[in-house]
């Protein structure tokens, strides 16, 4: 088990002060993974008034391919306990100027529509991943381009010197009202929305954390700013973790705060995604430990995860032991 030994022991040295205790009332984890018809990854759950959307890329490698990904899926809960599959939301082909990958995104409300961010395959116009926008006025979609050109190209982001950097977005907005995406692989980028949702206002920042690779998540809690991500030892190479940082402001500076929790059964990525619903805080995830008939799971036959999350009384999250088995409430 790979959080026995030494990672265990850092996690639980880092657990530090006693967890807030919430008075609110709490419903059961779900068992893990939460669908089990299909292999899914790159989890981001939505909620909008009673209910948890949670989309997710639909993984559907058939041999040893690292990935193959050509739509997005959207589930929906009431309980944690009962999901319901509201099938695929859009094709990477609904975005005329890509040519593949419907890799990670999150879908986010405003002004009472849906925004969906995610990462695409430019065609050779701009070669490179992009990241690509579409709008529905439902969460269970459809959705369509809102932009009919790429969000975020390659070419906007220039220290990069490989391919797929612009990939992942985040999407967050702050109490004033502003929206904020976030992205990257390896370097960690962030910028302001315009209030149309469909273009960047002002200047790209690095916010890059340490051991950084991929797939960002914004979100706050209490007067607290965290930056999630999956992270990876370069020297090692070992699976990707998750790490996260916090901040006083969406604007830093970021403190980093060193991991949440390991790496995901079988799998060589993890991707995080946190909510809060039904008094609790939630932490999504994805592993390859998903049997669908024949198949196994596998780098691109991954499957989403839930676990309870649970903050300190100084606003650090308490390590996440990841367990097969249903956690039950605390
Ligand atoms: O699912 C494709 C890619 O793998 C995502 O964009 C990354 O976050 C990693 O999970």
């Amino acid at each position: 088990m790979r959080l026995a030994g030494s990672l265990g022991v850092a996690m639980m040295m880092l657990a530090g002060p006693a967890a807030t205790v919430s008075a609110a009332p709490e419903i059961a984890a779900p068992r893990n993974p939460i669908v089990r018809d299909k292999f899914t990854a790159d989890p981001a759950p939505l909620v909008v008034g009673d209910t948890l959307y949670l989309y997710v890329g639909h993984d559907e490698a058939q041999r040893d391919e690292m990935f193959n990904m050509r739509e997005w899926m959207v589930y929906s809960t009431k309980d944690m306990q009962h999901w319901t599959d509201h099938g695929p939301i859009m094709n990477v082909a609904d975005f005329k100027w890509a040519k593949k990958d419907a890799w990670a995104s999150q879908a986010i409300r405003k002004n009472g529509r849906y925004w969906f961010y995610a990462a695409v395959e430019h065609d050779a116009t701009h070669p490179g991943k992009a990241i690509a926008v579409a709008v529905s006025d439902r969460p269970t979609g459809p959705f369509v381009d809102a932009k009919g050109a790429a969000l975020i190209t390659n070419e906007m982001t220039p220290k990069g010197t490989h391919s797929w950097e612009d990939i992942d977005p985040t999407v967050f907005t702050d109490d004033d009202g502003t929206t904020w995406i976030a992205w990257g692989n390896r370097q960690c980028y962030i910028a302001r929305l315009k209030p149309n949702m469909i273009e960047i206002d002002g200047p790209i920042t690095e916010i890059t954390p340490p051991f950084f690779e991929e797939g960002p998540w914004l979100h706050k809690h209490g007067k607290t700013y965290y930056l999630t991500y999956a992270s990876l030892d370069r020297r090692t190479q070992r699976d990707e973790h998750i790490s996260y940082a916090t901040a006083p402001s969406i604007r830093g500076p970021w403190t980093p705060r060193g991991l949440l929790t390991g790496s995901g059964k079988y799998s060589f990525t993890i991707h995080p995604g946190i909510a809060e619903f039904r008094g609790r805080s939630w932490l999504f995830l994805h592993n390859a430990d998903l049997a669908v008939g024949d198949q196994s799971g596998a780098i691109g036959r991954r499957a989403v995860t839930v676990y309870p999350l649970h903050y300190n009384a100084d606003g650090t999250m308490r390590p996440v032991v990841q367990d097969s088995a249903a956690a039950p409430a605390r």
